[in-house]
């Protein structure tokens, strides 16, 4: 049967429910998704290929053809972003400046990343941006809370070329850049003194968002973590302290999916935060018994979270990106695959019934609500998302798997 017959059919069951199928897909395809550079290359960036990822972070796997410079990204990415449909940013890492001679992180600005600039322009994307605070020889336990008041400055600094880096990309591409702070201070041992640190970072953040940038350009958010390799026993930037820092400042904060204890879930904390934070950023990844990073699947909570987006209409106040790097299989692939899947899961969450659900609920006929959700599961879904991809010329099932592997035979198998 062709692809408009099924997809027809298709149609007919979910109007059964009251889904709009051809509203569900508009919808679903103007949500941006922000695609995470660091798939590519493993985290590395160019400042310095050789050097080491720190900052409890880590990539495992060796699979070959990794790009080894920005053209080469580029050009991966430029693939990636032919089999994902939908608005999608570019999010880049300060790291991965484009320059010919090395540049020190608090020297940057918005000149070391022109090319990627006019990249995104030429791709019609916008670009988010991230601070890099790790993998530097002044980045050890300790960054910019570092009791150092010179590598605290270095760092500051950096923060401060950075959002006028971010403020650039939103000027010059036309789409608001949003930045993110992860900053991974803290310890393996807990330190007898917890609270310096963290009186420092509140400090620091202050001299560094003490200028107001345009939030058309860029806006800021800061995002929490548990525990890293290394800093077991504390994080300075936990999760308490960014809902309070972000809280009494009116900022956004990013909830990274693997950075909470295994059984907390990042979809129960949108609405909680929602209503005392004016924006939240997430960066959907996958934590498979730790903060793993391993490619987003369609899992329930991916699902609860693009659920929670969709029921409540907050496509505004919540930035949406990718955050995992699996070094062990095909990176064009990996990449792909967690992209996609973010976008399929949008697409399911606008293809229910919400308002009848609510009206379940709201009467209390939880027989309903559960009867419902339970048979949505079932609905062909799939031949919509095949159709969505079929229409926007991004390759339904699974053959960009074939034009992946064409890409591997022919450029980046031959990457020593
Ligand atoms: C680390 C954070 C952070 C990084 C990227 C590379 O635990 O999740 O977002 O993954 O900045
Ligand atoms: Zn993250």
């Amino acid at each position: 049967m062709d692809m408009m017959k099924q997809y027809e059919l298709a149609r007919e069951q979910f109007a059964a429910y009251g889904v709009d199928t051809d509203a569900a897909i508009e919808k679903a395809l103007s949500v941006p998704v922000s695609l995470h550079c660091w798939q590519g290359d493993d985290v590395v960036g160019f400042e310095n290929p050789e050097g080491a990822l720190t900052g409890g972070i880590q990539t495992t796997g060796n699979y070959p053809g990794k790009a080894r410079t920005p053209a080469e990204l580029r050009a991966d990415i430029e693939k990636v972003l032919s089999f994902v449909p939908g608005e999608t940013k570019v999010s880049l890492h300060a790291t991965y400046l484009d320059v010919d001679a090395p540049v020190s992180r608090d020297q940057i600005g918005p000149e070391h990343f022109a090319r990627w600039v006019e990249w995104a322009k030429g791709q019609k994307i916008g670009l988010d941006f991230n601070e890099t605070f790790f993998s530097h020889p002044l980045s050890g336990d300790f960054s910019i809370t570092n009791a150092d008041p010179g590598i605290r400055k270095f760092w500051i600094d950096h923060a401060k070329n950075c959002r006028k880096i971010a403020e650039s990309f939103g000027k010059e591409t036309g789409k608001t850049c949003v930045t993110n702070f992860w900053i991974h201070d803290g310890c393996k041992e807990v330190p007898v003194d917890r609270f310096a640190p963290r009186a420092r970072l509140v400090e620091a953040l202050d001299e560094v968002f003490a200028e107001k940038i345009d939030p058309k350009y860029n806006r800021d958010t800061l995002e929490s973590k548990l525990f890293g390799i290394g800093s077991e026993s504390y994080v300075v930037g936990s999760h308490e302290f960014y809902m309070g820092y972000c809280t009494s400042r009116q900022m956004m904060a990013t909830l990274d999916t693997g950075h909470f204890h295994p059984t907390e879930l990042v979809s129960n904390k949108i609405s909680a935060m929602l209503l005392f934070l004016p924006e939240l950023m997430l960066h959907v990844s996958r934590p498979v018994r730790w903060d793993s990073d391993h490619v987003v699947v369609m899992d329930d909570e991916l699902m609860a979270i693009m659920q929670e987006i969709v029921r409540n209409g907050i496509e505004d106040r919540v930035h949406i990106g990718l955050d995992y790097f699996d070094a062990s299989i095909n990176r064009i692939a990996a990449w792909t695959v967690g992209a996609r899947n973010a976008r399929k899961a949008l697409l399911r969450a606008y293809l229910e019934p919400v308002e009848l659900l609510k009206k379940y609920e709201i009467d209390g006929d939880n027989t309903s609500v559960l009867a419902i959700t339970e048979e949505l599961k079932s609905l062909p879904w799939g031949i919509v998302w095949d159709y969505l991809c079929e229409k926007t010329g991004k390759y339904a099932g699974r053959t960009w798997l074939d034009e992946t592997k064409k890409y591997e035979a022919e450029v980046t198998s031959k990457r020593a």
